[in-house]
């Protein structure tokens, strides 16, 4: 009989998907689950007829495979894959390919597949992004690992990944955890581009005193714009939503934010990398603020506050939101690029960035024609130094920039938290700025603690110290010997 050309464990919704859109592209696949009942449940409903084998045991399931065997995980990621695997590992033969799809760290994939490698076997971190929906009609697909494994699995992820004109939502991105890594930056990117949307959406409804459908009307002109997106177009679908009372259901919403710590790591690695990854780090911290709603009802009745005013001209208003709005994500994506590429170096992962845009241009949740923009910035110079250089942007930014900072200003003067704009703007003109204020930080450093500078007389690496309390104080650190 002859053999499937997959195996997937893991039957929760996404896993379902996934495997009717593999079956949907010409391939036979077996699958898999803990609970042995949903094997028999899909088999009888959504997976009737189709090309898709049930197992009830792993050496069942193993047996089915053709080899190289490729078994796919997509079980939640933690210790469900970490047992998954040491139960596979024994029935597999050399040279077959474990997969995680799920959200795993990055850390523990590189580990993964260290020992995966060990016993012979090859292994695959791969994000997949798209939601439900994706998975069944084509995510993006984000494979790292064993690269021996990619000419096994490539036909099958490029058949199932999201296309845009013609080209797969997937290619290889690197060794060991890199795919898991580039799909951790995907989910901070959206943690950034959801809070700029918020932003924006707060100060039309607290600031200009819009209704939700009004809102919603300039989301849907935007989503006609250099802004056009999923997460704009959803935005504007989510504001129109008027629940069986009449009423807009965002408004009935309570404003805590919920999060699954992908946000986190992206924030842990840029802080270990040393990449300013301001937006999104601000991003994380908004949900967490906003998860902390009886401290701020409470704070809100003590602590006495102007109510915001606007006199202004409340469609040129609009208008600067939508310029900052561009203006802001265009920073966030710079940033998560700049974090790419410290990974990158650091972890000897060789990055094609122009590939990673192209991955993240259809089938996930950031998609956009933004991502296509980016592509082509980093085909025509793949050593680009930051993406806020390149023409496209740089010209972007430059207009933008008087609304960017009207809508900055606003906020901050009218009391409405605007972290992602702010912070935005504050690494750009910190990027952009030409001598900072750190000379002085560093005298500080000399100070208290003989940390040395450079000076700007002398070849950058050549270090000083000044006796700063000789004319004057009464204690200053010694130089390190
Ligand atoms: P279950 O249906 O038996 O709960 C998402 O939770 C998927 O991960 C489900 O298919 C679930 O199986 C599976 N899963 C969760 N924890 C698991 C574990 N420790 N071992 C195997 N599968 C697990």
């Amino acid at each position: 009989m002859k053999k499937n050309d997959i195996g997937v464990i893991g039957l929760a919704v996404m896993g379902e998907n996934l495997i009717l859109n593999i079956e949907s592209k010409g391939f036979s696949v077996s699958i898999y689950n803990r609970t042995a009942q949903k094997v028999s449940q899909l088999l009888e409903t959504r997976a009737r007829g189709k090309n898709i084998q049930g197992a009830y045991s792993l050496e069942e399931f193993v047996d089915q495979l053709e080899r190289p065997r490729k078994v796919m995980l997509l079980v939640k990621a933690g210790d469900a894959v970490e047992d998954l695997i040491n139960q596979i590992i024994p029935l597999l033969e050399p040279g077959d390919i474990i997969i995680d799809g799920g959200n795993s760290n990055y850390l523990d994939t590189i580990r993964r597949t260290e020992l995966v490698e060990s016993k012979g076997l090859l292994y695959i971190g791969t994000g997949v992004s798209g939601g439900e929906e994706g998975a069944l009609r084509g995510p993006s697909i984000m494979p790292g690992g064993s690269k021996q494994a990619w000419p096994h699995v490539k036909p099958i992820f490029q058949a199932i990944a999201a296309k845009v004109d013609g080209s797969p939502c997937c290619d290889w991105v690197g060794d060991n955890g890199s795919g898991h890594y580039v799909k951790m930056i995907h989910n901070g990117i959206e943690y950034g581009d959801i809070q700029l949307i918020c932003e924006a959406y707060h100060l039309m409804r607290d600031l200009l005193d819009m209704d939700s459908g009004e809102i919603a009307s300039k989301f849907a002109y935007w989503n006609q714009t250099d802004l056009s997106s999923f997460l704009i177009e959803i935005t504007a679908d989510i504001l129109n939503y008027k629940n069986e009372n009449g009423i807009y259901e965002v408004d009935c919403i309570l404003d805590r934010a919920g999060h699954k710590g992908t946000g986190i790591w992206t924030g842990v690695t840029a802080l270990e990398l040393g990449v300013p990854l301001t937006l999104i780090c601000e991003s994380v911290f908004s949900r967490i603020l906003s998860s902390m709603k009886d401290d701020r009802v409470n704070a809100s009745k003590v602590i006495t506050k102007a109510a915001p005013v606007f006199n202004g001209d409340k469609n040129a208003f609009i208008d600067d939101i939508g310029k900052a709005l561009l203006a802001s994500k265009i920073v966030s994506y710079a940033q998560g690029f700049e974090l790419l590429k410290a990974a990158s170096a650091s972890y000897g992962w060789e990055l094609d960035y122009g590939s990673i845009a192209l991955m993240w241009r259809g089938g996930c949740i950031i998609r956009s024609v933004f991502l296509g923009t980016i592509k082509e910035a980093f085909e025509r110079d793949p050593g680009l130094k930051n993406l806020m250089l390149a023409l496209y942007f740089r010209q972007k930014l430059e207009q933008s920039l008087p609304s960017w900072r009207r809508v900055a200003s606003t906020a901050i003067l009218n009391g409405i938290p605007a972290p992602a704009f702010c912070s935005a703007l504050a690494y750009f003109d910190g990027y952009t700025c030409a001598n900072l204020p750190a000379n002085l930080l560093q005298a500080m450093r000399d100070y208290f603690g003989a940390h040395l500078y450079e000076r700007i007389d002398a070849p950058r690496g050549q270090f000083f110290h000044t006796n700063w309390t000789g004319k004057g104080g009464t204690t200053t650190a010694a130089p390190p010997s």
